[in-house]
């Protein structure tokens, strides 16, 4: 039997709307690695979902600290530190420690810098936790941004927003902060009916995009379930092209599916009875 590949995954958990975690744990488990919750928020529902004023939030940064202390004491080590949804930006603190203490040469480190989509930063997020969601980036072998959370990393107008290839390998390499890192961006589109990602791969200083169809909505949670698919498909060995593939493929068969069940957009993709396609 292979090693288990075992990943600390740093996001919060959300009651309803199928994101962050309850996206997170699934996806790894069925692609056989195992998955460390972190959790930075408990939140009643994402926060996009109707009545904020009555929804709960439980920041858990004390609790990350103490969970960094006990890891600290024991004999750990993890395939993969992989960060999402964060609850405050005294947590960045917490995962730079978390890097620091656990990562080795071999370490995959995923931020996926979750701030924003369709142009807008989400509800709790500060401009100071945006600017330390940068900062944390730099830290990371992997980001996974979509076109909202690149254009805030480069500083760039969302209206910016390339709408060609050859536009897009620029934001492509300038994200990868000179082929130091790898970058995967999501949501990208060249021509109508199509939307993918597209990918530079720092071993390999390569370029791909990988395509699909575009369906006729987006749904929330879904860029957490592109990064999960893509984690899971880079710890079983797979090139980053390739799991950038499987990961657009997967999530616009979920799309597919929540559309033709008329799936409200804020309750997340029905990924559920898709999953052991990703076994
Ligand atoms: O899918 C991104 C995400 C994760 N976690 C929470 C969110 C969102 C997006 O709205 O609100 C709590």
């Amino acid at each position: 039997m292979n090693h288990t590949p075992r990943v600390a995954a740093v996001q919060d958990l959300s009651g309803l709307g199928r994101c962050s975690l309850s996206v997170v744990l699934p996806v790894l488990s069925v692609m056989g690695a195992q998955c460390c919750p972190l959790p930075t928020a408990v939140l009643s529902a994402h926060t996009a979902f109707p009545a904020p004023e009555r929804s709960a939030f439980q920041d858990l940064t004390d609790t990350m600290e103490q969970t960094l202390e006990h890891w600290e004491a024991l004999d750990l080590t993890f395939d993969a530190i992989y960060s999402g949804f964060l609850g405050s930006a005294r947590q960045i603190g917490v995962l730079r420690r978390l890097i620091r203490q656990f990562r080795r040469r071999e370490t995959l480190v995923l931020v996926d810098p979750v701030m924003g989509d369709r142009g807008k930063v989400y509800r709790t997020y500060t401009p100071e936790l945006c600017a330390q969601m940068a900062e944390l980036s730099a830290e990371a072998g992997l980001i996974t941004p979509n076109l909202t959370e690149a254009a805030l990393l480069l500083g760039e107008d969302y209206r910016n927003v390339p709408t060609s290839q050859a536009g897009m390998e620029q934001w492509l390499s300038r994200l990868s902060l000179d082929g130091k890192r790898s970058v995967v961006i999501t949501g990208v589109s060249f021509a109508p009916k199509t939307i993918g990602a597209g990918c530079f791969d720092h071993s390999r200083g390569r370029i791909h995009f990988a395509m699909a169809r575009q369906e006729a909505a987006s749904f929330y949670g879904t860029g957490d379930l592109f990064a999960a698919v893509l984690l899971g498909g880079l710890l079983r060995g797979e090139t980053l092209a390739e799991a950038t593939a499987l990961a657009v493929d997967f999530v616009q068969k979920c799309v597919a599916r929540a559309l033709a069940a008329g799936s409200p957009v804020l309750d997340g993709v029905p990924f559920e009875p898709l999953l052991r396609e990703l076994l």
